[in-house]
């Protein structure tokens, strides 16, 4: 093999494996990130589009919950930790806008967090308030549907052995569901917390016509939205680690939001088909 050659297969092999070549203090320096997440997350998904938006290279490691809590623990260096978690050459970066921030120092694409920060961080915490409720829906869901606690199982998990292990699947939602305090009925949360943002959402977007930026130019503020709006409907277009099974896909599907907010979903597929960078 040529060097030529023996150089491009090193490269592939290095951006395979989350492994981006720095080049610092007139050497070169191999960096390592790797993203610990939850494929059916939205918080991830944040993640996942902003490190996309800036192409980035990392690689993708799925996060179990309470299997996996003590490594993420470990990892994040916090007693509660949470995914999305990115580690940089060990160092850890958690939490979707954290990660997203970093993109934006270490991406040379557009920023995605522009002048009008107040605003931006309005979109997060209305995006925040539809993530909890789809959490409560999905957690309420998932414990009763043993169909989606096997779809939710590793993919190590062999066929005939998923419907036994469902159990453990449910014990990890319990205790995703004890972690982070989710409480409430879920349908009725949509309607007394969700719509209301929804509302918003919509009355922001009348008159903008075909363009996708809720603040002037593409950033955050419509990454958190679009990935939240998601937790109601997905697009078919999520971010590639989205692979849902039917019994899941209920669980995180509410048909009346769509129907409800032709405006909103119409907006939504325009951010994730002319916006999502793919991985
Ligand atoms: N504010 C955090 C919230 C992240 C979060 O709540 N992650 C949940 C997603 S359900 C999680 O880590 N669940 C798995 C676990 O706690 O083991 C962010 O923006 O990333």
């Amino acid at each position: 093999m040529s060097a030529d050659s023996t150089a491009i297969v090193c490269t592939f092999h290095l951006l395979a494996n989350g492994i981006r070549v720095k080049h610092e203090a007139g050497r070169l320096r191999a960096m390592v990130r790797t993203l610990y997440g939850l494929s059916y997350s939205p918080w991830t998904h944040r993640a996942l589009f902003s490190l996309d938006h800036h192409r980035l290279v990392y690689r993708y490691v799925e996060h179990l919950p309470l299997l996996g809590e003590l490594r993420l623990r470990r990892l994040s260096k916090s007693a509660k930790p949470t995914v999305p978690l990115l580690i940089t050459d060990g160092a850890p970066t958690m939490g979707s806008g954290e990660i997203a921030r970093l993109a934006d120092r270490e991406g040379a694409e557009e920023k995605l967090f522009g002048a009008d920060m107040p605003a931006i961080m309005q979109w997060e915490v209305r995006a925040d308030a539809i993530l909890e409720v789809a959490r409560a829906r999905v957690v309420a869901g998932l414990k009763a549907s043993h169909e989606a606690q096997k779809e939710a199982l590793p993919p190590f998990v062999p066929g005939p052995f998923r419907s036994i292990f469902a159990f453990t699947a449910k014990q990890g939602t319990s205790f995703v569901a004890k972690k982070h305090a989710v409480a409430g009925e879920p349908d009725q949360r949509v309607v007394d917390e969700v719509f209301p943002v929804l509302d918003v959402l919509h009355a922001a977007l009348v008159d903008k016509g075909e363009d996708t930026c809720l603040l002037g130019t593409f950033g955050y503020a419509d990454i958190v939205m679009a990935t939240a709006v998601s937790a109601l409907s997905p697009t078919p277009s999520e971010p590639g680690t989205r692979k849902l099974g039917a019994a899941s896909l209920a669980l995180w599907t509410y048909p009346e939001a769509p129907t409800r907010y032709p405006l909103v979903y119409a907006w939504r597929d325009r951010v994730y088909t002319r916006r999502k960078v793919p991985a």
